[in-house]
């Protein structure tokens, strides 16, 4: 599924550039731009970009992912922190709402509230660990966007909770961090940068569709963030952590492009 992994054993020069082209494309507006980033882009310009050789399989591999992380400084040079993403009508909402994970539905985790409460490490002032009361008790906002899955579909929803940038400075988390990240029930982990972890639109979210957030859509919490890619918001997240190291992800481990935005 990962980027790399879809390469072709042989260096297959149409199908490195084809990959090399959806690395590199950041999904910005100007299509012209977008354009010229993948049209001019040839088999040299791949192996300049990356200072990489593809004299076989090991080097495209290293090209690609060198690319990756030069789109991961792109995206975060483009983004915009107060740019907003689209917000919908109650009547565009889709129902059913899609499930995604890396496995069936039937074995999406089952969190009990009980013994539930998440963990908060790493460059935070308050590490203690927060019950679902807690964080129902911070002020709570709710918005309909829409999810972007790379696997090709979106949806619309509705989600609600506490304002992510809200709870960085509750737990005064240094704010300075490179990158934010988060560990769940299911093995997922994923990390995102600061300047969209504080992104207004970015909710620790509690409900979906006004209910409590639902085991497959990611009980007890999953981190919304309409200007992501699908696969960048976990869902059943146990723990978090601030740190300057970079964390990965499940998919962006794989290939997928860490930035991820949408
Ligand atoms: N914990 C966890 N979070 C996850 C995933 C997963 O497998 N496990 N899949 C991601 C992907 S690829 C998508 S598209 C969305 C799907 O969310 P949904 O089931 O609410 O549609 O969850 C994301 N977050
Ligand atoms: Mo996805």
């Amino acid at each position: 599924m990962g980027i790399i992994k879809r390469i072709t054993p042989a260096v297959d020069g149409e199908s490195i550039l084809k990959e090399a082209r959806k690395v590199l494309a950041p999904r910005i507006e100007q299509p012209s731009r977008r354009a010229f980033l993948t049209r001019s882009l040839t088999l040299g310009g791949v192996a300049m970009l990356s200072g990489c050789s593809i004299t076989d399989e090991a080097h495209v591999e290293k090209a690609l992912a060198s690319i990756s992380r030069f789109n991961d400084r792109v995206q975060g040079w483009l983004f915009d922190p107060n740019a907003l993403a689209p917000t919908y009508p109650e009547s565009m909402i889709t129902r059913p709402f899609p499930f995604n994970a890396f496995y069936e539905k039937e074995k999406a985790p089952v969190v009990e509230e009980a013994g539930f409460a998440l963990e908060v490490s790493g460059l935070v002032a308050d590490r203690h660990s927060w019950r679902l009361e807690e964080l129902r008790a911070m002020p709570q906002t709710d918005q309909i966007t829409r999810h972007i899955c790379v696997e090709g579909w979106s949806a619309i929803g509705r989600w609600g909770g506490v304002r992510f940038s809200d709870f960085l400075k509750r737990v005064g988390a240094d704010l300075s961090a490179k990158y934010v990240g988060f560990k769940c029930a299911d093995d997922y982990y994923t990390s995102i940068d600061m300047p969209t972890a504080l992104h207004p639109q970015t909710l620790l979210t509690l409900t979906f569709d006004g209910q409590v957030l639902p085991r497959e859509y990611g009980f007890p919490m999953k981190l919304r963030m309409p200007t992501k890619l699908g696969y960048k918001n976990p869902k059943h997240i146990q723990a978090m952590f601030v740190t300057n190291r970079y964390p990965g992800g499940y998919w962006e481990d794989q290939g997928y492009n860490w930035f991820g935005g949408s």
